[in-house]
């Protein structure tokens, strides 16, 4: 599961890479399942849909729809973060009993889970494709000992814009100053950005970081879009969780206006329970 030397890794770094944690094919799933969802709107859009383990035809066919159809495309961003695939990863038993070796004794999902499909032509705004350097603990505001379990979707070196990290942050405490788009902001230093490392990870493996390790995405300067999927945990147990009486700044809520004017009709309810 985890080594004792990878424990006091994670202790002293703040993170740990866990190599081939994961069978692939769990994570192959829920990459073609998010890759079928978006392959759907592809072909309501008149987009050629390439095979789906074509990365380089694939991201163009991503272009296209995200050039063709922007609400399209957000709207199914927003669908493939709630594929029962995903979620299930999240509440697998290998995570939790690894969030329990290294001292999680009772972990409890932070938030939902989050699927990136990072490339700078399918974002309109910088964070949405390559965040900034960051403390997750800032947005969780959970428990001290709080964790995020980083997921590769594909293999991830650093021209696919590996995860950086800055070892050992974790101890500097909280050094987030502001917070911009949901992310608590950390400004390095010239030092300290010389120090970031990438993590480059294959399908299969996992990157696992405190809450207060600083962070940020590397540029992704490929033709490919990086995917990959992150899971937030708090510890149920922590003293000081207990005592802040459990705080969750997260909100989730639904638009009040009907999206799709006049639907359904009857008729179109009819076909469904006829
Ligand atoms: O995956 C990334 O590049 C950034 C995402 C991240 O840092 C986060 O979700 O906290």
């Amino acid at each position: 599961m985890i080594s004792n030397s990878d424990k006091e890794k994670y202790k002293q770094d703040g993170f740990v890479i866990l190599k081939s944690f994961l069978p692939k094919r769990i994570v192959q799933k829920i990459l073609i399942e998010a890759k079928t969802i978006f392959a759907n709107q592809m072909t309501i859009h008149g987009i050629e849909v390439p095979d789906l383990g074509d990365s380089e035809k694939f991201t163009h066919a991503m272009f296209e729809l995200f050039n063709k159809d922007f609400d399209a495309f957000v709207n199914t961003g927003k669908t493939v973060q709630h594929l029962i695939s995903l979620h299930a990863l999240g509440v697998d038993q290998k995570l939790v009993v690894l969030l329990k070796a290294i001292g999680i004794s009772f972990p409890n999902i932070c938030t939902r889970p989050v699927m990136y499909f990072n490339h700078h032509c399918l974002a309109k705004k910088k964070i949405y494709h390559t965040v900034f350097s960051h403390q997750d603990w800032r947005s969780m505001q959970g428990s001290l000992d709080s964790v995020v379990i980083w997921v590769p979707l594909v293999d991830i070196n650093k021209d696919l814009g590996a995860l950086q990290i800055l070892p050992e942050s974790h101890k500097n405490g909280l050094t987030s100053t502001s917070v911009e788009e949901g992310f608590g902001k950390v400004e390095l230093s010239i030092k300290q950005k010389k120090q970031l490392i990438s993590a480059e990870v294959e399908q299969g493996d996992i990157v696992i970081f405190s809450s207060f390790l600083v962070h940020q995405s590397g540029d992704n300067i490929t033709n490919n879009i990086r995917w990959s999927c992150h899971f937030r945990y708090n510890n149920i147990e922590d003293p000081t969780f207990i005592n802040r009486k459990y705080p969750n700044p997260y909100i989730y809520k639904p638009l009040e206006e009907l999206i799709t004017k006049d639907f359904p009709n009857i008729e179109q309810l009819k076909s469904i329970f006829n």
